[in-house]
């Protein structure tokens, strides 16, 4: 039971708003910074937050503030906080929402709505959200209590980072905000019916031991649960102990490290030879925190992995079973089915495979054709890990410039690479590097996007300049929607349809007028002196790279083929 605030003589306090208690909640639960955009239904809420108890970052798109709350939530693992006002506000958090909840990010987005007495009336920004984004939430609340306020808040940060994590959505009509009540936050929390299993099951650890000790062929797919469950010390050890080699998937990158022997790189559709062609041969796939989606099994089960037992470790017992046959399912969470597993795991019989496939590695690398006449993109992400040494976080946007940073920053650590993997959502990078940044401080940030994503939510330019946060943009400027202009050259014969960006702002320009140090690089010499600079610059930077615009990614494996039907592009032929 709460322990109620009682005054000086000891009777219940009854002193505090709805949103005053809101925000000693977010207190409470250890937020440091909250992201947003006022309004009306909010006013309350901002009200409370006037006397600054609590850092507050004024975005200038609703989609800018939750993409920040959901970078900083995924490089500190702790969950991201995103206010916005009812109706508009709301709604354009839409898309930040499915991002999270596609990637299994933890966010807690709080909304405000109309009083009580005007929801269903069709008042002045009046929006169903919780109706809205019901599919695309892990769980959401209508409060219309104040009473209850202090209970959902503390739910709503344990189911959001608990379990496989997710976005959860509060929303507070206006009423419910400036009502008065006591304050008390729960000790302790009892949700009927959510006790996510995280312990594996004995048996299926002694099936999986036992199925080890005859896999010859024996691979691992790690996803980004590895990550989610910074599960990345007991990764590496069951692969070295039982020696199998390990792919991960784009989420994955950085669950274990891009430096290791045992790692074949990342699989699917822009993956290396090395990972595709282990998944055709394995005779044991052990997906881990990895939910087979159709960007790795590129939608033809009845090609994937046929050789393969299949073992499936998650913490989700939905994902068992969901797109592949699992021989032996163990739901848990990741680090401790590892740390479980590990103890008497057995040596595979796997020299000879992991030969081969090594092999493979050094033989079949992603190559590029580069140029001293032209900038490539490929060579400019390479640069960008040879100049940090790797050690950065690095956010992509979606498209051609985020499978070249895939592709060509081997990452080291969990949390360094942060990019929407399953959304796939343009403007993404630009306002989560933001996000990243403030959660990680001391980190060398850099934002990798692409012409088209970076003028989705530009306008968070401001932020950066006006809280000095010094985030490092590299635009990977094509001229066009490079991605899309790939797969209109590759399956629809060059028939360009609607890709030129050649009208772009001047990027230098544009970030100037934000106040944020910009430069553009148009050859080698130049990428290099400029990115240096911007590098030492102690606050945010945008490089606008002018790269080769006809580039494309390869390998590369058209959706409804198979692994097997991997198109090199020329450079490797
Ligand atoms: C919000 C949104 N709209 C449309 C798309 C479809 N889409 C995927 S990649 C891409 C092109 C991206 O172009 P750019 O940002 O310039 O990056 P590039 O591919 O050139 O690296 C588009 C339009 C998307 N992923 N997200």
């Amino acid at each position: 039971m709460p322990v109620k605030d009682r005054n000086h003589s000891g009777q219940l306090q009854q002193d505090y708003t709805g949103s005053e208690i809101l925000l000693r909640c977010l207190i409470e639960e250890g937020v440091e910074v909250v992201f947003g955009y006022p309004g009306g239904a909010v006013l309350p809420i901002y009200d409370s937050l006037y006397q600054g108890a609590l850092k507050h970052l004024l975005a200038r798109h609703e989609q800018g503030a939750i993409h920040a709350a959901d970078g900083y939530a995924r490089a500190t693992g702790k969950p991201g906080v995103v206010i916005a006002t009812s109706g508009p506000g709301a709604t354009n958090l839409v898309t930040g929402i499915a991002n999270a909840q596609m990637d299994s990010i933890p966010l807690v987005c709080i909304t405000g709505n109309v009083p009580q007495n005007l929801i269903g009336t069709d008042a002045f920004q009046e929006a169903d959200i919780t109706g809205i984004t019901m599919p695309i939430t892990k769980h959401s609340y209508l409060v219309t209590d104040v009473q209850d306020l202090p209970r959902v808040v503390k739910e709503a940060f344990h189911i959001a980072s608990t379990g496989r994590p997710g976005p959860v959505l509060i929303d507070i009509p206006k009423d419910v905000s400036n009502a008065r009540s006591s304050y008390s936050y729960p000790d302790s929390i009892h949700i009927r019916g959510y006790q996510p299993k995280t312990d594996p099951h004995p048996l299926q650890i002694s099936r999986l031991h036992k199925i080890l000790t005859k896999a010859e062929k024996p691979l691992i797919l790690a996803g980004g649960g590895v990550v989610t469950a910074g599960a990345e010390k007991e990764l590496i050890m069951f692969a070295e102990r039982a020696n199998i080699p390990v792919t991960t998937t784009l989420m994955g990158l950085g669950g274990f490290s891009g430096q290791h022997p045992l790692w074949l790189g990342m699989p699917g559709m822009h993956g290396t030879y090395a990972a595709n062609h282990a998944l055709l041969e394995c005779d044991l796939l052990i997906g881990i925190g990895a939910r087979f989606d159709d960007r790795v099994t590129m939608g033809r089960l009845d090609k994937f992995a046929t050789k393969a037992n299949i073992v499936h470790i998650d913490i989700d017992p939905a994902e068992i079973g969901k797109n592949v046959d699992t021989y032996i399912p163990i739901v848990g969470d990741v680090k401790k089915v590892l740390s479980t597993a590990v103890a008497e795991v057995p040596r595979t019989p796997s020299d000879a495979w992991i030969e081969k496939l090594q092999k493979w590695v050094r033989e079949k690398p992603y190559t590029f054709c580069d140029s001293d006449e032209e900038l490539k993109p490929q060579w400019v992400i390479r640069h960008l890990y040879e100049s940090t040494g790797g050690d950065a976080i690095v956010t992509t946007d979606v498209g051609q410039h985020q499978m070249w940073v895939a592709q060509y920053f081997p990452f080291a650590n969990p949390r360094s690479f942060i990019t929407s993997g399953g959304l796939g959502t343009m403007g993404f990078g630009f306002p989560a590097a933001l996000g990243a940044q403030l959660g990680k401080p001391e980190a060398t940030v850099i934002s990798v996007t692409g012409d088209g994503g970076f003028q989705m939510t530009s306008q968070e330019l401001a932020v950066a300049s006006l809280a000095n946060i010094p985030v490092k943009v590299a635009v990977i400027n094509n001229r066009c929607l490079g991605m899309v202009r790939q797969w209109q050259e590759v399956f629809y014969k060059k028939r360009y349809s609607e890709v030129d960006l050649a009208d772009s702002p001047d990027f230098v320009k544009l970030a100037e007028s934000y106040g944020v140090k910009a430069w553009k690089a148009e050859n080698k010499e130049e990428a290099k002196r400029v990115w240096k600079e911007a590098l030492s610059h102690p606050g945010p930077a945008v490089v606008d790279f002018r790269v080769a615009p006809e580039e494309n990614v390869y390998p590369m494996v058209a959706p409804g083929t198979g692994l097997d039907e991997m198109i090199m592009g020329d450079e490797d032929k």
